[in-house]
C-alpha cells in the first residue's frame, strides 16, 4: 500500500532531520542512514540527530553517522523518527511535523504520521516496505545499511521471527550491492576485551530459578567499573543464557549509578515479556523488553521479578 501523504509531506519539506533513539543500535542507526541516503537523493537538506554524545566506534561504518549531531537543528520542518519505540526514546521534544517509522509492539504511534509494523522484525524491514511499497529505489549505501538493521535484530538470522521474508530481503539487499562483510565484521562479530571480560564474570554469577527455566544475570557497577564495560556490553551474555535448553525467559538487573536498576528481558516465546516491563513503565517487544526500576534493592527486585515472569507464562 502507498503511502501518498508520508510520501508528499517529504517531497514538501526543506530540512528534514533523521532521529536515531537514545543508546542507538544497528536498528536504529541503519534505518535512520538509508532514510539520510534517501534525503541525499532527492537533493533535501539533512540532518541526523541522536541525543547520546557516545556512539560506538563500531557503528562507524555505516554510511553518514559521521553526521551524526546530539543538538537538534533549530531550522528543521521535517523530523523522522526511527526504531523510537516511545516518544522518549527520541530524547528530546518535537516541535515540528514527525514521522515514526518503527516496529516495536509498545509503540503507541505518538507522531501526526506513523508508519509502524510490530511484525517486522527489524524497523530496517518496515522502511524497506515502505521503500518497495512507493517505488523508491534502493542504492547500495541505503542496502548495506538496511542489512545492518536485519542482521541485529533478528540475531544473525537466529531469531524466532526470522522466515522466509527475512531471506528474501537479505537477497535482495545483497543484489543491491549490501556490504555484507562489513555487516559481518562490525556487527555479527565484534566485541571488546572489556565485553568478553565481563560476559565471562556474567556467566559465572548467573543462577537458575524455577526449575531451570529463568536464568537470572546482575551486573554491579563495580563489576561495569573493573572490566570498563559500557551497557551494551552486558547483552551478549543475556542473550547467550537463552540457549540453554531449559531456559525460557532470561532476566539481567544491572545497577545503574543513580541507585536505580535497569532491567532487560529476554524470551524464547513462551512469556511475553512486553507485558512484565509494562508493568514498570518500560517496553519493547513480546520477546524482548527493558525497564527501570527506582530501587538499588538487587535480592527484593530479583525475587519479585521472578515471580512476576512466573505469573505471565502462557
Ligand atoms: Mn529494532
Amino acid at each position: 500500500m502507498k503511502n501518498l501523504e508520508i510520501i508528499e509531506v517529504i517531497n514538501k519539506a526543506k530540512h528534514v532531520v533523521v532521529i536515531a533513539h537514545i543508546n542507538p543500535d544497528a536498528d536504529s542507526l541503519g534505518s535512520a542512514s538509508a532514510v539520510y541516503t534517501y534525503m541525499l537523493k532527492l537533493h533535501k537538506k539533512v540532518s541526523f540527530f541522536c541525543a547520546s554524545k557516545k556512539i560506538d566506534e563500531k557503528f562507524k561504518f555505516l554510511p553518514w553517522t559521521e553526521k551524526i549531531k546530539s543538538v537538534f537543528p533549530s531550522d528543521a520542518d521535517l523530523a523522522i523518527s526511527l526504531d523510537c519505540g516511545t516518544h522518549a526514546r527520541i530524547g528530546t521534544d518535537i516541535a515540528i511535523d514527525l514521522i515514526n517509522i518503527d516496529h516495536h509492539q509498545s509503540n503507541d504511534a505518538y507522531a501526526r504520521f506513523n508508519v509502524v509494523n510490530p511484525k517486522a522484525i527489524s524497523t530496517t524491514q518496515v522502511l524497506f516496505d515502505f521503500f518497495k511499497a512507493n517505488d523508491l529505489s534502493i542504492n547500495a549505501k541505503m542496502a548495506t545499511a538496511l542489512y545492518a538493521g536485519l542482521v541485529d535484530d533478528s540475531s544473525n538470522f537466529l531469531s524466532l521471527k526470522t522466515d522466509e521474508n527475512v531471506f528474501a530481503m537479505a537477497q535482495e539487499l545483497c543484489l543491491l550491492g549490501a556490504d555484507i562483510k562489513a555487516c559481518s565484521r562490525y556487527i555479527s562479530r565484534y566485541i571488546s576485551l572489556a565485553g568478553y571480560r565481563l560476559k565471562g564474570a556474567m556467566m559465572l554469577s548467573m543462577s537458575l530459578h524455577q526449575d531451570g527455566e529463568i536464568a537470572l544475570l546482575h551486573v554491579s557497577q563495580e563489576m561495569m567499573q573493573r572490566y570498563g564495560a559500557v551497557a551494551s556490553d552486558c547483552e551478549a551474555a543475556l542473550e547467550e543464557a537463552l540457549h540453554l535448553p531449559t531456559v525460557k525467559v532470561a532476566l539481567l538487573l544491572r545497577e545503574n549509578k543513580n541507585r536505580t536498576l535497569k532491567g532487560s528481558l529476554r524470551s524464547d516465546g513462551s512469556v511475553d515479556v512486553n507485558r512484565v516491563a509494562k508493568l514498570f513503565d518500560g517496553g519493547g517487544h513480546p520477546h524482548s523488553s527493558g525497564f527501570t526500576l527506582d530501587t538499588s534493592d538487587m535480592q527484593n527486585a530479583s525475587d519479585r521479578l521472578i515471580q512476576l515472569i512466573k505469573e505471565h507464562r502462557q
